[in-house]
């Protein structure tokens, strides 16, 4: 860490300085930090609002901040309407490739009346302003019409990402208690058709809630439908209630826009909630900023749109700002690993934002793929998820980005709606740093007290101040909210994000990873807990502990140590056994790399599993403080 701090900046080329939408970072973040509230009202004043706003931030009610009162605003009136009147209506709004090279594009005025159609439909089947409305899809543009059909009507909706399992899709339509559940017959990956709607099915036995289930035709794979409940959406599509032309509600800048689970340290889900204003205002304003966001811009966010990131930067922000945005469903290397290089040079995409991960994965195929392809259309390269480690850093700088393009490397969570901190095109760059703050935010790294820790310490990273992207509350859960992210250092206000982190002497902020029991996978966010419970609910299963170690391509992967019941052996088609059963009760993505069948687990007295004994073992390293340790 010490030599990595030390090393030399990296800056930016005079063109990128000539082009940049701010100039001076060190100059208005003063000012946002001496004037948030004026700062941030001059960047909700870019958007179009129904009402003004009476207040900026009522901070009446901690840590329940609201922000933008009294104000009304629609952030569909803001993505798509107000493109219609001028030149963006003819604007490209999304391109779309498929796996198997089928594209699809759809103008600001072509999106609008699909949006349209949508909501109409939502309607007719008695979807009302307050609803919660999940939607379980690949990445596909229905997904964004029905995500975007939602809040333009005023329901919010629920994504849960295409690779959760139905335990874990019925779990959030529980949870939300949805009437409505948004899917399609299955989407594809490496060339094979995946069954998206069966699994709904399988959820929806064990969901109440829901009366109506739409379909999207997608992969063309049989789907069972149920008559009554299901109804296929291209039959919806061409009656006469679905149509192309339907209002924008007028919304109370804090009503709900959606939730979005996501892992934390108990077995339970949380589904944060965002609103309509603040969101709007904030993840528009960071996308503008960060990415020097210019009207001709074509901009491929390559995430997907059941995570935060896809939320806020491929759905949201980028149509916010007008860009033209592109999605891809399928694999990064299907069929070779050229297949993302050849996308944007075909597109001649200008701005590529994804997850450190996705960079390992292909990294490792080697130069000679992307060298294949002329890049030169990219201009800025964006990173989030994880820690960017530098080698990979120095290949997507260097090999992607002809070493012109600034790597923004963004850091945030579901929680605060949009990036926290990150460079601007202007900043200079450290490998591996997500360098500064944004606008209006005081970062801290500090100890458990809520002091200051000295630079080249590790700390815990909390956040000063609130945000207008910040999440409301949890769903149905206020105290859980306050207590889990407020409240830990008297009457310092901070929110804790839950990580740990340096500032060096520069004042750049080196992210170093989860401090609680949260374990990203391949940049997907999952619980210890929830890895555990689901092999718990195995009948050969009596305890089991999870730990995240790290992998070089996925940055950790989760290994599991398993207490077998009474009379139950343990062997190697077993160990498979409890893989594929966490596999299915949350997703592939969870699958354990490791079973390890042990006697005892590490516990403290009071019988909290000790994790990070489990770890230091794992890594042969110091097992550190045992004094809490039980015999
Ligand atoms: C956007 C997103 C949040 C957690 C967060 C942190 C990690 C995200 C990062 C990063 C280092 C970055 N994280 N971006 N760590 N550098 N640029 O990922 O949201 O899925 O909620 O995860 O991801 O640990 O606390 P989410």
């Amino acid at each position: 860490m010490a030599d990595k701090q030390n090393m030399a900046l990296v800056h930016p080329s005079q063109e990128i300085l000539d082009n940049a939408l701010v100039k001076n970072y060190d100059e208005l973040y003063q000012y946002s930090i001496e004037n948030r509230e004026a700062f941030w009202a001059e960047q909700a004043e870019t958007l179009r609002w129904i009402k003004p706003w009476d207040k900026v931030l009522d901070n009446s009610n901690k840590p329940f901040y609201k922000w933008f009162t009294g104000g009304e605003i629609n952030i569909v009136d803001n993505a798509i309407d107000r493109h219609l009147t001028g030149e963006t209506r003819n604007k490209l709004a999304i391109i779309w490739e498929s796996e198997a090279g089928q594209v699809r594009s759809f103008s600001y005025y072509a999106l609008n009346r699909e949006v349209s159609q949508f909501a109409n439909v939502l309607k007719s089947m008695g979807v009302q302003k307050g609803d919660i409305v999940t939607i379980y899809m690949p990445q596909i543009p229905e997904l964004v019409f029905a995500m975007l059909a939602c809040a333009k009507i005023g329901a919010a909706h629920s994504v849960v990402y295409g690779g959760f399992s139905y335990e874990a899709l019925a779990a959030r339509i529980e949870d939300a208690e949805s009437r409505v559940l948004i899917t399609a017959d299955g989407g594809f990956r490496r060339g094979k058709p995946i069954d998206l709607k069966a699994i709904a099915n399988e959820a929806m036995k064990r969901s109440p809630t829901i009366e109506v289930c739409i379909t999207v035709r997608n992969n063309g794979i049989d789907a069972e439908m149920e008559s009554e409940r299901d109804f296929w959406y291209h039959d919806l599509q061409s009656l006469p209630i679905a149509s192309p032309k339907c209002p924008t509600e007028p919304m109370d800048a804090e009503d709900p826009l959606f939730i979005l689970y996501t892992s934390g340290t108990t077995g339970k889900p949380k589904g944060m909630l965002h609103t309509h204003g603040g969101y709007a205002v904030y993840t528009a304003t960071t996308h503008r900023m960060m990415f020097d966001i210019k009207p001709g811009d074509r901009y491929w966010c390559a995430a997907d749109p059941g995570w935060i990131t896809g939320h806020s930067y491929i759905v949201y922000a980028p149509l916010i700002n007008g860009a033209t945005v592109m999605m891809y469903e399928g694999a990064p290397n299907y069929p070779y690993p050229n297949r993302w290089w050849q996308m944007v040079e075909k597109y001649g995409i200008n701005i590529l934002y994804t997850s450190p991960t996705a960079l390992r994965g292909l990294m490792r195929f080697g130069d000679r793929w992307p060298q294949r392809h002329d890049l030169s259309s990219l201009r800025l390269l964006g990173s989030v998820g994880e820690p960017i480690n530098p080698e990979a850093w120095r290949w997507y700088h260097e090999v992607i980005g002809g070493g012109r393009c600034p790597i923004i490397d963004t850091w945030w969570q579901t929680e605060t709606g949009g990036a926290m901190i990150c460079p601007l095109p202007i900043t200079p760059l450290k490998p591996g740093s997500a360098t500064k703050p944004f606008f209006g935010n005081e970062i801290g790294i500090v100890d458990d007290e809520g002091n200051e820790v000295p630079a080249g310490e590790e700390g815990k990273l909390v956040i000063k101040n609130p945000w207008p992207g910040m999440a409301r509350t949890i769903y149905k859960d206020d105290a859980r909210y306050a207590e889990l992210y407020w409240g830990d250092y008297g009457d310092k206000d901070y929110y804790k994000a839950g990580d740990s982190a340096k500032v060096d002497e520069d004042g750049y902020l080196w992210i170093i990873g989860r401090m609680d029991e949260v374990i990203k996978v391949s940049g997907y966010r999952l619980g210890t807990a929830e890895i555990e419970s689901a092999l718990v609910s195995h009948h050969s299963v009596s305890e089991a502990a999870a730990i995240g170690l790290p992998h070089e391509i996925k940055g950790n992967v989760i290994h599991t140590y398993v207490i077998l019941k009474e009379g139950v052996t343990a062997d190697k088609p077993l160990a498979q056994e409890l893989k594929e059963h966490v596999a299915s009760e949350i997703g592939r993505i969870a699958m354990p790399e490791e079973v390890s069948f042990v006697e005892a687990l590490p516990k403290t007295r009071s019988g909290k599993i000790m994790r990070r004994v489990l770890r230091a073992r794992a890594l042969g390293q110091d097992e550190g403080d045992l004094s809490t340790l039980e015999e």
